[in-house]
This record gives C-alpha cells, sequence and structure tokens, in this order.
C-alpha cells in the first residue's frame, strides 16, 4: 500500500491522521510569531488579559503566510482525496493556551471575531478542568442531520506550531473512531482518558473528520501552546465565519481562489462547471483521483 493510500486507511478507522514534519523549524518559528503578535493585539484592542486563553476566528487576513498553508502540497492531496475537488475553506481558527501554570482561577477564555468584534464571546473558566470540552464539530449540523453516524461534511486540518509530543501540554485529545459511531460525548470536564491525547510535534499536522468526537485541554506545562485550525467542506457548506480573504483573491493561483471560495455563481456551488474548481484539474494532474462533478 502507498504511504498516502496507508494515511487515508489510517483516516478512514481511526477519524484521524497526523501528517508528520509538515512545516520546518523556520516557517513554524514564523507562523508561531504572526500567531503570537496578533493575538497580543487582539486580546488588547479588546481590553482582554493577554494571559487568558484565546480562540481567534477567520485568521486568514493577519498573514499571507497563513493563507500559503491552504494548498500546502503535503495537505491539499489528503483533503481532496477525502473530501473530493468541489471544496473550499470554510472556516478558520487559531487557538493559543498561555501556562496554567500561577493562574487563579476564575478567569475567562475568550472566542474572538478578527472582523467581526459584535460577535466576540467570552466563557469563564472555574478550574484546569473547563478546557476539557468534548464535541464535534459543526455547531447544529450535529442536531439537525438525524442521528449519528452522520454523513462527514467537512473536516479539519490542525496545524501544530508548539511541541506536544508529552501529554498534558494543551494537547488536542480524541475518539478514535468515533466518527463511525452514535456515542455520547464524554460529559463536560471528563480529562484525557475518555479519549487519548494527540502527541504531535511542531510542524506536524492532524487531519481530522468532522464528526470525530475530540477536546482541547488544559495546559499544565510551562509554555504557550499554538495551534492553527482550517477547516474545509463542500462548496455548498455556509462559511463558519466571515472568511476576510478578498485581499488575496487577485493573486491567487485558480486553485486557492477556488479554495478562498471564489465561484461563477452561487448555482455554481452545488452545481459547479469545470472552471468552478480547478482543483478537480490539479488533482488529476498530479496522478490522484477528482471527486466526481455532475453535468451540469
Ligand atoms: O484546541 C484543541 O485542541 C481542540 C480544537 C477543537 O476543539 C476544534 O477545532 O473544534
Amino acid at each position: 500500500m502507498s504511504a498516502h493510500a496507508e494515511l487515508l486507511r489510517e483516516f478512514d478507522t481511526n477519524g484521524y491522521v497526523i501528517l508528520r514534519d509538515v512545516l520546518d523549524a523556520a516557517e513554524v518559528s514564523r507562523l508561531a510569531t504572526v500567531v503570537g503578535e496578533n493575538t497580543h493585539k487582539i486580546l488588547d484592542k479588546r481590553g482582554k488579559s493577554p494571559d487568558e486563553r484565546a480562540l481567534v476566528l477567520d485568521f486568514l487576513g493577519f498573514d499571507e503566510g497563513l493563507v500559503d498553508l491552504v494548498d500546502h502540497p503535503r495537505l491539499l492531496p489528503v483533503v481532496a482525496a477525502i473530501l473530493g475537488s468541489n471544496i473550499y475553506l470554510y472556516h478558520t481558527h487559531w487557538c493559543v493556551a498561555p501556562s496554567l501554570s500561577g493562574q487563579t482561577f476564575p478567569n475567562r477564555q475568550h472566542f474572538l471575531h478578527a472582523h467581526n468584534d459584535a460577535a466576540d464571546a467570552s466563557a469563564e473558566v472555574i478550574g484546569a478542568d473547563t478546557f476539557w470540552r468534548w464535541h464535534r464539530d459543526g455547531g447544529q449540523i450535529n442536531n439537525e442531520l438525524g442521528p449519528h453516524p452522520q454523513p462527514r461534511l467537512s473536516l479539519k486540518a490542525g496545524v501544530f506550531l508548539t511541541d506536544l509530543s508529552e501529554p498534558s501540554g494543551g494537547n488536542m485529545a480524541v475518539v478514535p473512531g468515533s466518527h463511525k459511531r452514535d456515542v455520547p460525548l464524554p460529559c463536560a470536564g471528563a480529562p484525557a482518558d475518555a479519549g487519548v491525547e494527540i502527541l504531535a510535534r511542531a510542524g506536524d499536522v492532524v487531519v481530522f473528520d468532522r464528526r470525530l468526537i475530540h477536546s482541547s485541554s488544559p495546559n499544565l506545562s510551562s509554555r504557550t501552546r499554538m495551534v492553527l485550525f482550517y477547516g474545509y467542506s463542500y462548496r455548498w457548506l455556509r462559511p463558519r465565519d466571515e472568511m476576510t480573504v478578498e485581499r488575496y483573491l487577485d493573486s491567487a493561483s485558480p486553485v486557492r481562489r477556488q479554495l478562498l471560495g471564489a465561484t461563477s455563481s452561487a448555482y455554481a456551488y452545488s452545481s459547479p462547471s469545470w472552471k468552478d474548481v480547478p482543483l478537480a484539474e490539479w488533482l488529476a494532474a498530479s496522478g490522484n483521483v477528482a471527486g466526481p462533478l455532475e453535468e451540469l
């Protein structure tokens, strides 16, 4: 079996797969600086403490280097092999989790919309266990689409900018195989033994199915933990944040324009012509199978 086929088999079985060493140390360091500086600025602008955890949505506008990951040659073939070619990036968020050592409770964690501060929210943190929040992605999709297992619909790629090769550093935790099972979510606050903590190094990318039960976790290490999350879905599913990307469109390649949401018409979201999905041609040219396109 090829390495690519093995990755896809692992994803299908477990609901997630780790792509190792996608970014080198210099790329990680540059992106970590972008994330750190911009999180600090946005917290400061909104009058929040820099010591509190911040999830920042709609981050692409902060730096072109963040956009370069959207069609990264290690990532895109995996994403497109799973979802097909009629896809786009429907959501981004990063999570910056400062060390909890020395912090006092209660404090707050923040959900900040980079370009829509009216939508910002904060939640109380009463203790480290508050950070265990088991869920499947997609919000109301989970309630409105019938019982699980539901259709996949989307996936996320988590780009790790911090070394999390040991547990308890704010690792992402998952319940392997839960994407295909109608199992209840562990209670809020239930710790890692409800699932497993992912051990990823800085530069690794974790690709995971929307339906996979997963959780954030407390950062009991001494350093700040940073992860970028890129959400891919079908072009007919609505974006999950403002997707502020206009400034990149003119200079983007055809595949990148598709992934950033360009379309020839609203009709073409669900009935694309070939010009709407250059990714199909890109996949075929790179020897990968393109997703099926219906006749117009
Ligand atoms: O930050 C984490 O480890 C988990 C991220 C998460 O829950 C999500 O992206 O839905």
